[in-house]
């Protein structure tokens, strides 16, 4: 098992889309077992193979307190989604920003498990939230994205004066 680095927003590289996975093999599970290691390691409660740096199309998850119901989601895909549902978020490649972003309440996922096998799964609450968010970091996107430009661009600014303090 490996730990794997996380990219750090506004790294380019997390605006890349991600491919769908065409077989899952020993190596898609070898990446599975990595990204939860690194997500439970980062205390994370979800994590996209795009944080890391691979383009597929592969999520983990784990919103329990006790840290042993992990979710794999391979090629996920919304079937159907309702409602509304406002929460602060927070993001493994935006440590220490939190900000609100508005979603489906409620959501219904077709995907690939680790065995390649089909599910759906219907969620809401944080694990609604969390499924949505990683899925928007496969298509390239970071929550605080759904900012406005002014906030975004403030944003940017806090971060290269930390990082540069601390660097
Ligand atoms: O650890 C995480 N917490 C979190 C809290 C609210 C909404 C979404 C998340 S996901 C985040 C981990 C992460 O960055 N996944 O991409
Ligand atoms: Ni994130």
């Amino acid at each position: 098992m490996a730990l794997l680095k996380i990219l750090l927003y506004p790294d380019e590289r997390l605006h890349i889309v991600a491919d769908p996975v065409s077989k899952v093999n020993e190596e898609t599970r070898l990446l599975v077992r990595d990204m939860a290691e690194t997500m439970y390691s980062a205390r994370g409660i979800g994590l996209a193979a795009t944080q890391v740096d691979v383009h597929q199309r592969v999520i983990v998850i784990d919103v329990s307190d006790t840290h042993d119901t992990l979710y794999v989601f391979i090629n996920p895909e919304i079937v159907a989604r309702s409602g509304e549902s406002d929460y602060e978020e927070g993001c493994l490649s935006v440590p220490g920003v939190f900000g609100k972003v508005s979603r489906a309440h409620q959501i219904t996922v077709n995907a690939l498990d680790a065995d390649g096998q089909p599910f759906t799964l219907d969620a809401d609450g944080v694990l609604a939230v969390c499924i949505q968010h990683e899925m928007d970091h496969l298509l390239g996107k970071v929550f605080v994205e759904y900012w406005s430009q002014m906030k975004q661009s403030r944003l940017r600014t806090k971060l290269k004066k930390q990082r540069r303090k601390v660097m």
